[in-house]
């Protein structure tokens, strides 16, 4: 049987990425930088002689304008999109809009290092009804009301973002479509701790760049064959470091 091809893109650089603030759910748009960082992945896509059947993202403009971008590049507009907010980047909470340096700043490394990067702990909820509770915005009006989170650590997403994937694209995969996932940093996380088999220590150390397109070649029993970032190395290892150091100085 033949081999299954997935990639998965992190957005490119977000106005609040730029402006180094938690995002979440909030439905900012992408910087120049961050378009030209998803033209460039379409471009390295097409290059390395990638192409695709079907793709997912999320609900949020930043996923979905990256993978518009990519397949503009690619001349694949047409191929099938699904959106889901079950590949929403992790709900941030109260840390929502708060600048990633002064929270730091504040709160310390330990507490700032548990919210963005453990595997059980929730940031602080934000109170229902806050102007940012996904249920008074219309973004998410026709999400089920009990699936809307108030906060989420990244086992609440694995728990929706695993089970999506399980569902909807697994079938696709092992049907032979080739795959093209745009979300995000956390939700990627997500994904990528469950196709790796990673624990709850591994995923940690575990940071996505920007706009930069992750291969995965899965033989017919799951097992990876090929994982490859598409890019210049040195370029990516620089996009990673850069994303395990914000909030530092
Ligand atoms: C970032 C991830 O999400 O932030 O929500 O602030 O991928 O949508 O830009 P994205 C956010 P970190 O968890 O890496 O701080």
């Amino acid at each position: 049987e033949k081999n299954m091809q997935l990639v998965v893109v992190r957005h490119g650089e977000s106005e609040w990425n730029k402006l180094n603030l938690f995002t979440g759910w909030t439905d900012v748009d992408l910087t120049d930088t961050g378009r030209a960082e998803a033209a460039a992945g379409g471009k390295a896509l097409k290059e390395a002689g990638y192409d695709f059947d079907v793709c997912h993202t999320s609900l949020l403009k930043r996923a979905i304008h990256t993978l518009n971008i990519i397949l503009d590049e690619m001349d694949r507009a047409w191929l099938p999109v699904h959106k889901t907010y079950k590949l929403n980047e992790r709900h941030y909470g109260e840390l929502q809009g708060k600048n990633k340096a002064e929270t730091l700043e504040q709160y310390g490394e330990e507490k700032f290092m548990q919210w963005r990067r453990s595997y059980d702990i929730q940031p602080p909820a934000l109170t229902p009804g806050d102007p940012r509770d996904p249920h008074v915005l219309e973004l998410f009006r026709d999400v089920p009301a009990d699936e809307l989170p108030f906060t989420e650590c990244l086992k609440d997403t694995v728990a929706r973002a695993w089970p999506y994937f399980e569902q909807e694209i697994k079938p696709e995969l092992e049907a032979g479509k080739r795959v093209l996932i745009a979300a995000h940093g956390n939700s990627l996380r997500a994904l990528v701790m469950q196709l790796e088999g990673l624990s709850e220590e591994e995923i940690i150390k575990v940071n996505i760049p920007t706009g930069v397109p992750l291969s995965y070649t899965f033989d017919k029993d799951w097992n990876i064959v090929d994982k490859h970032y598409i890019g210049d190395a040195a370029t990516i290892e620089a996009k990673i470091n850069a994303v395990a150091n914000q909030g530092k100085k």
